[in-house]
C-alpha cells in the first residue's frame, strides 16, 4: 500500500530481497513511484527501469534530503548486514543494522512515513524452544546479527508505541531465490546448493547434512512482506516482530529433493564457523499471530519450490545469466 500519492523508497535495493522486491513494487505501483537505493551503486538491468539514488543509510542528512526530495511516504528499510559478514565485522554490523534503522525510524517520526523492517529467525539463540519456536518467546541471540535485530525489533516498538509511527515487520525464516545471490548469511547454502547443483552438479556444503533450519521461497516471501503492509492497522496487534513460517528440512533433506531432479548431483558436508549460529537457531516456526492477524499462508513445500528454483536458474543457464 502506498502512503496517499505519495512514493516508496527501497533501501538496501541491490540486496536479495530489495532487487525482487523493488521489481514487484514497480509491478504494482509504477516504475516511477518506487526508489531504489544502495550504498553500492552498479544498478543490475532488471532495476535500471526506474530511479535510483545511492544512499549509505549511516548518512542521516543524504537518507533526509533523498526523502524529502523524492516525495517519499513509504520506506521498506532493506539495508543490513547479515549473519555470517556480521560475525566477521560485528562493530559495522551493530552500526548499519541498528544505527542504520534508528536513522530511518527518526526521519520516519518527523516526516510520518510507513515503514517496513525486516527481523530475522535470528533474534533466537540456543535457550529458544526450537521446535514450534513461539511468538513470544526468549531472544538471547548469541550472534551479533541476531543482537542488532533484537534491538532493532524493540526499537521499532517503542517508535510504534511512543509516537505511534506505523512501523511492521517480520521475522524472515532463511530466503531461497533463484534471482539474486544472499549476501552473507547462515543460510546462504540453501540457495548456493541449487546454483552449483545447476552450474556442475557437485556443492560443498559448510553446515552438517542434519542441520535443520526454517526456511522460506522468496515468491512467498514478497507476497506476505506486501501482504503485511497492506494490512488495516487496527488488525495488528504486533508491529516488527511476526514470526512467519513455510518449510523446515535438513540440509540433507534438500541435497536429496535435488537430487530427485538430478540424481547425477553429489553434496558434500564439510561444517565450518556457520555451524555454530545455524545450531543457535530453531528447526522451526510457530507464525499463529501471522496468520490470525493478517491471514498469512505459506504456497510453496520443498518439493514445489525445488521443482521451479531448478526450472527458473536453468532457464537463467540457457540465457547466460548464471
Ligand atoms: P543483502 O545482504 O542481500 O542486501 C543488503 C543490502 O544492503 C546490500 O545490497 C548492501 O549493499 C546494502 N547495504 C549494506 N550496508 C548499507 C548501508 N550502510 N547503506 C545502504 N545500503 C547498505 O540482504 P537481504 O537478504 O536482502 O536482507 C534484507 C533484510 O532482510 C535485512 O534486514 C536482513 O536482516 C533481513 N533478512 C534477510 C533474510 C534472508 O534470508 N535474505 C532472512 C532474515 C532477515
Ligand atoms: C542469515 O542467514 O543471516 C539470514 C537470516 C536468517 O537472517 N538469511
Amino acid at each position: 500500500m502506498v502512503a496517499g500519492s505519495k512514493r516508496i523508497l527501497v533501501t538496501g535495493a541491490l540486496g536479495q530481497i530489495g532487487t525482487v522486491l523493488t521489481l514487484e513494487l514497480r509491478r504494482r505501483y509504477g516504475d516511477d513511484r518506487v526508489v531504489a537505493s544502495d550504498k553500492r551503486s552498479q544498478v543490475p538491468p532488471e532495476l535500471v527501469g526506474g530511479p535510483f539514488v545511492p544512499l549509505d543509510v549511516l548518512d542521516r542528512p543524504a537518507l533526509e534530503e533523498a526523502i524529502r526530495d523524492q516525495d517519499i511516504g513509504t520506506v521498506y528499510h532493506l539495508a543490513a548486514l547479515l549473519s555470517a559478514v556480521g560475525e566477521q565485522h560485528p562493530q559495522l554490523c551493530w552500526r548499519v543494522n541498528v544505527d542504520g534503522l534508528y536513522n530511518v525510524l527518526e526521519i520516519a517520526r518527523q516526516h510520518d512515513l510507513r515503514l517496513f523492517c525486516p527481523s530475522s529467525i535470528a533474534v533466537f539463540g540456543p535457550e529458544t524452544p526450537r521446535e514450534q519456536t513461539p511468538q513470544e518467546t526468549i531472544l538471547r541471540p548469541t550472534s551479533m546479527y541476531g543482537v542488532t535485530k533484537v534491538t532493532g525489533e524493540r526499537l521499532c516498538e517503542y517508535y510504534a508505541t511512543r509516537y505511534g509511527v506505523d512501523v511492521r515487520g517480520i521475522r524472515y525464516p532463511g530466503l531461497i531465490s533463484s534471482e539474486t545471490p544472499p549476501g552473507g548469511g547462515t543460510t546462504d547454502y540453501a540457495v548456493e546448493i541449487f546454483y552449483e547443483a545447476v552450474r556442475c552438479g557437485r556443492y560443498t556444503c559448510f553446515v552438517r547434512a542434519d542441520t535443520v533450519l526454517p526456511m522460506m521461497y522468496m515468491p512467498d516471501a514478497i507476497r506476505a512482506t506486501l501482504q503485511l503492509m497492506a494490512a488495516p492497522r487496527s488488525e495488528l496487534r504486533h508491529h516488527a516482530d511476526f514470526n512467519l513460517a513455510a518449510l523446515s528440512f535438513s540440509a540433507g533433506e534438500l541435497a536429496a529433493e535435488i537430487r530427485k531432479h538430478l540424481p547425477g548431483f553429489e553434496c558434500t558436508f564439510v561444517p565450518d564457523y556457520h555451524q555454530a549460529i545455524a545450531d543457535s537457531w530453531p528447526c522451526s516456526i510457530d507464525d499463529t499471530a501471522a496468520r490470525a492477524e493478517w491471514g498469512w499462508r505459506p504456497e510453496y513445500d520443498l518439493a514445489t519450490m525445488t521443482t521451479d528454483m531448478l526450472a527458473k536458474l536453468a532457464e537463467r543457464q540457457r540465457r547466460g545469466t548464471l
